[in-house]
C-alpha cells in the first residue's frame, strides 16, 4: 500500500517535470521563430528614408572644372557647395578635366543609407561620382592625387 503511494506520487512528479520540459521546448522555439522572423530582419533592415529625400526634386552638380590639376585654378566648383535634403541631396561631381581625380573626404564620414562618402577610386575624365546623402553632413574633401584641390559639402535639413 505504502510502496503503491510511493510510485503513484513518483509517476506525478516525473509528469510534471515532462510538461516542464515540453514548456521550455515550445517557449524556447516561440523565441527562435520570433528573432529570426521579426526582430532580425527590423534590426538589419536599413533605415527607412522618407521617399522625397531618396528622390529629392533635383540634383546638385558640383563640377571638377577644366585644368582643375593645376595648383592655383579652380577645382571643384561650387567650391563650398550646400545641399538641401528633399531638395537636391543627390549630389553629381562630374569630372570635367581632362585628368583622374577623386573626391575624398578628410575624415571619414558614413551616411546611415548611402554608407560610406567617396569616389571609389579615381573619377576618369567625363565620368561621374554620385552620392545620395539622408542626413546632415559637413564634409570637408580633396583630392587624394592632388591634395592642394579642396572643397566642402554641407547638406541641411529642408526648413519647409
Ligand atoms: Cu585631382
Amino acid at each position: 500500500m505504502l510502496d503503491l503511494k510511493k510510485s503513484l506520487s513518483a509517476s506525478t512528479t516525473s509528469h510534471a517535470y515532462g510538461v516542464g520540459v515540453m514548456a521550455i521546448i515550445i517557449g524556447s522555439s516561440i523565441g527562435v521563430v520570433y528573432y529570426t522572423s521579426f526582430y532580425l530582419p527590423e534590426s538589419l533592415a536599413k533605415p527607412s528614408i522618407a521617399e522625397e529625400i531618396l528622390v529629392p526634386e533635383g540634383n546638385l552638380i558640383i563640377d571638377i572644372v577644366d585644368g582643375a590639376v593645376t595648383e592655383g585654378n579652380k577645382n571643384y566648383v561650387p567650391n563650398a557647395a550646400i545641399a538641401t535634403l528633399s531638395k537636391d541631396n543627390h549630389v553629381i561631381w562630374k569630372n570635367l578635366d581632362a585628368v583622374a581625380h577623386t573626391v575624398t573626404p578628410d575624415e571619414e564620414f558614413e551616411d546611415s543609407y548611402s554608407g560610406d562618402f567617396g569616389s571609389p577610386g579615381v573619377i576618369l575624365p567625363g565620368e561621374n561620382f554620385e552620392f545620395i546623402f539622408t542626413e546632415p553632413a559637413e564634409i570637408k574633401y580633396h583630392c587624394t592625387p592632388h591634395p592642394w584641390m579642396t572643397g566642402s559639402i554641407t547638406v541641411e535639413k529642408n526648413k519647409f
